[in-house]
């Protein structure tokens, strides 16, 4: 409406208490509180490439030593994170709850370790810790292994400067030049599949132009269908990439309300182009303080 989104938590606490079923989408905002980087806006970059410019087939073919590079950066990452209070808030809430459900864009496995009840938690994007071939079905779960690849060796985070890894010196004197555009890894040297040999390892994410996972979606279209959806939360997440997207105007085309926790705001950096544009409630801040705070 031109009065724009309520930020009144006791409002927003009585939507709640009437909501019977309710919707989360969370995205990289989720995860930020736990030292991991967005993929728009500050926090997108890794070695002068938006990361968005690698999360795709084409990237993988052209250079896959680049591409797993920036993967094994961020299983890393992930690794090393700990789960944050949003993640948890969004724990209880599913407990407390039968008609919860979330569905997460994040492929770090932080609401997987924060104990989410795996029945009501979706993973639209995939995961790190999945490896799949980039050519047949091969997939491997659950796959913790750091580095993936003696290859892909990460001796210690890259923001507090890489020192050389002892294993690797080529794909680390790579991982260290700011300016180095191409991975200098032989995809010949890369992890081949144990099932048909000649395809390459790749992380089990979905990447752009690729199918998110069928069962997934039709999961999500059954609570959907089944009955009215009340409340549909929009945390962390620009609502910029599809399919995901969709479902908040799904939400507001159903009637349900919908409540953004972020950073910018509805407007985002698209403007008038915002999914967001709609929200009835806009918490602005980091999702690990407010979600504790407006999910009690
Ligand atoms: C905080 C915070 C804090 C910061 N607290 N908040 C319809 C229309 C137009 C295009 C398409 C369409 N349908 C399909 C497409 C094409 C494409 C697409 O959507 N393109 C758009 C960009 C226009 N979609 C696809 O290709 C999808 N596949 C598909 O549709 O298959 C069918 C098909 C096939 C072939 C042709 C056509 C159709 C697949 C999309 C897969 C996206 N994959 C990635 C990479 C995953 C692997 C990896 O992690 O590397 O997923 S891209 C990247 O973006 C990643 C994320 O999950 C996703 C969303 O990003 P997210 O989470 O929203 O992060 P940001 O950075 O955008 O936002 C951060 C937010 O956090 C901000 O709001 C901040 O304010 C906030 N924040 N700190 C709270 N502390
Ligand atoms: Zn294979």
């Amino acid at each position: 409406s031109s009065y724009g989104p309520s930020t009144d938590v006791q409002e927003f606490h009585d939507v709640l208490k009437s909501s019977k079923r309710i919707l989360a989408l969370c995205g990289a905002g989720l995860s930020a509180a736990s030292g991991l980087g967005t993929f728009r806006g500050a926090g997108g970059m890794w070695r002068n490439h938006k990361a968005t410019t690698l999360a795709t087939p084409e990237a993988f073919e052209r250079d896959p030593g680049l591409v797993w590079l920036f993967y094994s950066y961020r299983r890393h990452m992930a690794l090393k994170a700990k789960p944050n209070a949003g993640h948890y808030a969004l724990v209880e809430m599913s407990k407390k709850m039968g008609s919860f459900i979330t569905m997460t864009q994040n492929v770090d496995g932080l609401s997987q370790r924060a104990e989410h009840p795996r029945e009501q938690l979706k993973l639209l994007h995939g995961s790190l810790f999945d490896i799949k071939c980039f050519n047949c079905d091969y997939i491997q779960l659950n796959n913790f292994e750091d580095p993936f690849h003696p290859l892909l060796a990460i001796s210690s985070d890259e923001d507090a400067r890489l020192a050389p890894s002892a294993n690797n010196v080529q794909a680390t004197a790579a991982y260290l030049d700011p300016n180095v555009g191409t991975s200098t890894v032989n995809p010949d040297d890369l992890p081949h599949c144990p099932s048909c040999k000649t395809g390459l390892l790749r992380p089990g994410v979905v990447w752009f132009g690729e199918s998110l996972p069928e069962d997934t979606l039709a999961e999500i279209d059954q609570f959907i269908l089944e009955d009215k959806m009340d409340l549909m939360l929009v945390i962390g997440t620009t609502a910029t990439v599809y399919p995901a997207a969709s479902y908040v105007n799904q939400a507001k085309r159903r009637g349900a309300r919908v409540a953004v926790v972020n950073m910018d705001g509805l407007d985002g950096e698209l403007g008038a182009a915002s999914n967001l544009r709609r929200g009835d409630f806009l918490f602005q801040g980091d999702a690990a303080k407010i979600l504790p705070e407006i999910l009690k």
